[in-house]
């Protein structure tokens, strides 16, 4: 059923960027100014089609339409002067629209990103298997350092959801007395760079063992390295040579609303269609169950850094409220650390809820519940013409460096 059809005018909203002639997946092309899409209803026996769009909305006001975006249920994916855009249902738009939001423009993700196929440079990303076998890799290269273990299973329970332990003078996964921190990558299926950076890091800090600040940071620091949470996502997203810009978990949770701190809060939403769903319960879902007994039985952790993709940003708690830490040291910590990150990275340090509210994400629940001092990295590219979320083999070398 067809139940609106948006107006030209937002057709010409579209500029077409040059930029976008460098990104692989253009096939060298630049783009042409995207059709719209007639936004298509599900109906029960069409479970299987692709209705999700990718939608652009103005932000006259900045935050109060992307709250009111994110409230609706889309995934904002890009944040920029005067609009933003996402992945929505088609009544995660409507709901949009109805709160006042304008559309600039709605078209299919095939539409946006072409066929999806899988270019064949991509293949130096890691999927579930290969990021096991690397894993397996960096362990065995320094048994005296490094531990493998897991958190957990996923959903469909053949994929354990593994983690390196990187510190000197203990094994296995059990806390020592050292601070610990924690990396994570991966809670959207889609953002594969985000297992890409941490698994980096542990090769890192393996093969500089001997140098002077990795050694100290080994012998003075527990550090653990989860680098896919959502591996049941990330396997369905490269499934059939396509991408299928999977975001959630295969319950069609988004595991970054699921969290127990707030969660069904706003910015969250509470139908199983959207990208945004929180999932029936506060960590409904295995994977982030997983992380939960994980972080409490690791009572030494006092930062967690979780990666996502993109825009190049450092967000801090909180994300489901607008109002900043109370805590007056904490919060200033926070914005020292972000800063300090954001001098290393290049990346913008902010609260979360700045860029927009949303509810039941990892670190609020890491901070609020266990005083954690976490941050979500939105790892490169800084915008959707530079690849978004599929970004290429070319950027991870630079995305490293810059994370490091
Ligand atoms: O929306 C998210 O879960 C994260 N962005 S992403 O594009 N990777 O999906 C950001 C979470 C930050 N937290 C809040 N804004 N509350
Ligand atoms: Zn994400």
């Amino acid at each position: 059923m067809i139940t609106r059809i948006l107006g030209l005018a937002a057709v010409a909203m579209l500029a077409v960027n040059a930029s976008a002639i460098n990104d692989p997946r253009f096939d060298g092309k630049p783009e042409n100014p995207l059709p719209l899409v007639q936004l298509q209803a599900p109906t029960p026996a069409a479970t299987e089609v692709e209705t999700r769009v990718w939608v652009q909305f103005a932000t006259p006001g900045g935050k109060t339409e992307r709250d009111a975006a994110s409230n609706s249920g889309i995934s904002i994916e890009e944040v920029m002067p005067g609009k933003s855009a996402g992945i929505a249902t088609p009544e995660a738009v409507e709901r949009a629209r109805n709160a006042g939001v304008k559309i600039l423009s709605a078209v299919t993700l095939e539409q946006r990103f072409g066929s999806l196929d899988f270019p064949a440079k991509d293949s130096i990303y890691h999927n579930y298997e290969r990021t096991v076998k690397a894993l397996d890799v960096i362990a065995a290269s320094a048994p005296d350092l490094v531990s493998k273990f897991s958190i957990g299973k996923s959903l469909q329970k053949d994929k354990d959801l593994f983690g390196l332990r990187l510190t000197r003078g203990a094994k296995g996964a059990e806390p020592s007395k050292k601070p610990g921190i924690v990396f994570f990558g991966t809670h959207h299926a889609r953002e594969h760079l985000s297992t890409e950076i941490p698994l980096m890091l542990a090769k890192y800090l393996v093969d500089n063992r001997n140098q002077p600040e990795i050694a100290r940071l080994l012998d003075t620091r527990d550090i653990y390295i989860i680098p896919m949470v959502n591996p049941d996502g990330v396997e369905y997203d490269i499934s059939d040579g396509k991408y299928h810009m999977q975001r959630k978990n295969m319950a069609g949770v988004d595991l970054n609303r699921n969290y127990g701190y707030g969660w069904g809060g706003p910015g969250a939403s509470d139908n199983p269609r959207d990208e945004t769903y929180r999932g029936p319960s506060a960590f409904s879902e295995p994977e982030t169950q997983a992380v939960k007994a994980f972080v409490e039985s690791h009572k030494n952790l006092k930062v967690l850094l979780t990666y996502h993709t993109f825009t190049e940003l450092i967000l801090y708690p909180w994300g489901g409220t607008n109002n900043p830490i109370d805590d007056k040291p904490a919060h200033d910590a926070f914005v020292a650390m972000g800063a300090e990150m954001g001098k290393m990275t290049g990346y913008t340090p902010q609260q979360s809820s700045a860029l927009y509210i949303a509810s039941g994400d990892t670190c609020d629940w890491a901070y609020g519940t266990h005083g954690i001092f976490a941050f979500t990295f939105e790892l490169s590219p800084s915008n959707q013409w530079d690849g978004g979320f599929y970004p290429g083999a070319g950027v991870i070398d630079k995305v490293f460096n810059d994370n490091l």
